[in-house]
C-alpha cells in the first residue's frame, strides 16, 4: 500500500461521500461496494447513499459525457460501479415488509440500452411494496403489452433515455388503445428526456421525473383504481 493511498473508512462522510463520486468517475466498482458498506455502517438510510452518493456521482457522469470529456468505455466502467452499489442496496430498500399494494411491468423501450434508472424505479418501487416485473431493456410493444396481460399487471412503466427512442413510447400506448386495452392499465413513464407535456401528449397517465416520484404516482393511481373497483 502506498502512503498516499486513501482509506475510505478513515474519511468523514462529507470526504468520503466526495470520494465515491470520484470513485464512480473512475469506474472503481470496488470502491464503491466499500463505500456503500461504510455508510451504512454509519447509520446512512439506504436511500440517502442511493441519491446522495450514487445518483449524485451519475449526474456528474452525466454532464461529463454530454461535454463530450467522458465517452461510451468509460461511462460503461461508471455504470458498472454504480450498479456494484446498487446491487447491495436493493435488498435493503425492499425490506420494508409494506403489504404488496400492485403489480408493474417496466422495461427500457426498443432501441435503448439504458437501464440504470429503470432498475432504480424498479427498486423502489418493490421497496414500496409494489411487486414488480422487469422486462429488462430494448423492449418492443409486445414485451410491454403481453406481460401485462400474464402478470395480470396493475402498472406498466416505461424508461427511454434517448430523445430518438421515447417516442416509442407512443407506438406502445396506441398499440393498446387498437386492442381495446389501454384503460386496463395505468402507464407511467420515465427517462431524463421527457417531461410533463410529452407524458400528456403520448397519452400516458402521467410522466414521473425520478423514482420516488414514481413510487408516489403509481401510490396515489393505484388508491384512485381502489376507489373506483369499490365504488363501482
Ligand atoms: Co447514454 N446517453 N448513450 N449511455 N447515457 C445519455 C442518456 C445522454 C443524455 C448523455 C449526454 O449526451 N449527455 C445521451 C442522450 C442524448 C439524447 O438523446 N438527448 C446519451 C447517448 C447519446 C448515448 C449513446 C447514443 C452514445 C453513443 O453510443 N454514442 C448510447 C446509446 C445506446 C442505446 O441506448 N442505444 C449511449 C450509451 C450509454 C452507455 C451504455 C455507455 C451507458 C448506459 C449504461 C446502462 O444504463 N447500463 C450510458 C449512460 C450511463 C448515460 C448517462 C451518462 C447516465 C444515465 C443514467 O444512468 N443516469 C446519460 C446522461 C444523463 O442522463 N445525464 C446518458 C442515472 C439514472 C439514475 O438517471 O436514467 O435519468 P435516469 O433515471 C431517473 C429518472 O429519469 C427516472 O427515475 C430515475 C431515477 O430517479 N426514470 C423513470 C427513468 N426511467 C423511468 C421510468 C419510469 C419512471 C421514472 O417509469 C415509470
Amino acid at each position: 500500500m502506498s502512503d498516499d493511498e486513501i482509506i475510505l473508512s478513515e474519511l468523514n462522510d462529507d470526504d468520503l461521500v466526495q470520494q465515491m463520486m470520484d470513485d464512480l468517475y473512475d469506474g472503481l466498482k470496488e470502491e464503491i461496494e466499500d463505500g456503500v458498506n461504510i455508510l451504512l455502517e454509519r447509520g446512512w438510510t439506504p436511500y440517502d447513499v442511493l441519491t446522495k452518493a450514487l445518483v449524485a456521482g451519475m449526474t456528474i457522469v452525466g454532464h461529463d459525457f454530454r461535454d463530450g470529456i467522458l465517452f461510451v468505455p468509460e461511462v460503461l466502467l461508471a455504470a458498472n460501479a454504480m450498479k456494484g452499489g446498487m446491487a447491495i442496496l436493493k435488498p435493503l430498500l425492499a425490506e420494508t415488509g409494506a403489504p404488496r399494494v400492485g403489480k408493474m411491468v417496466i422495461g427500457t423501450v426498443k432501441g435503448d440500452i439504458h437501464d440504470i434508472g429503470k432498475n432504480l424505479v424498479a427498486m423502489m418501487m418493490e421497496g414500496a411494496g409494489f411487486e414488480v416485473v422487469d422486462l429488462g431493456i430494448n423492449n418492443p410493444v409486445e414485451n410491454y403489452i403481453d406481460a401485462a396481460k400474464r402478470e395480470d399487471a396493475d402498472i406498466i412503466g416505461m424508461s427511454a433515455l434517448l430523445t430518438t427512442t421515447m417516442p416509442y413510447m407512443k407506438v406502445v400506448i396506441d398499440t393498446m388503445k387498437e386492442q381495446g386495452i389501454r384503460e386496463d392499465y395505468i402507464v407511467l413513464v420515465g427517462g431524463a428526456p421527457l417531461n410533463e407535456e410529452f407524458g400528456r401528449a403520448i397519452g400516458a397517465d402521467a410522466y414521473c421525473r425520478d423514482a420516488a416520484v414514481a413510487v408516489e404516482t403509481a401510490k396515489q393511481f393505484i388508491a384512485r383504481k381502489h376507489n373506483q373497483l369499490s365504488a363501482g
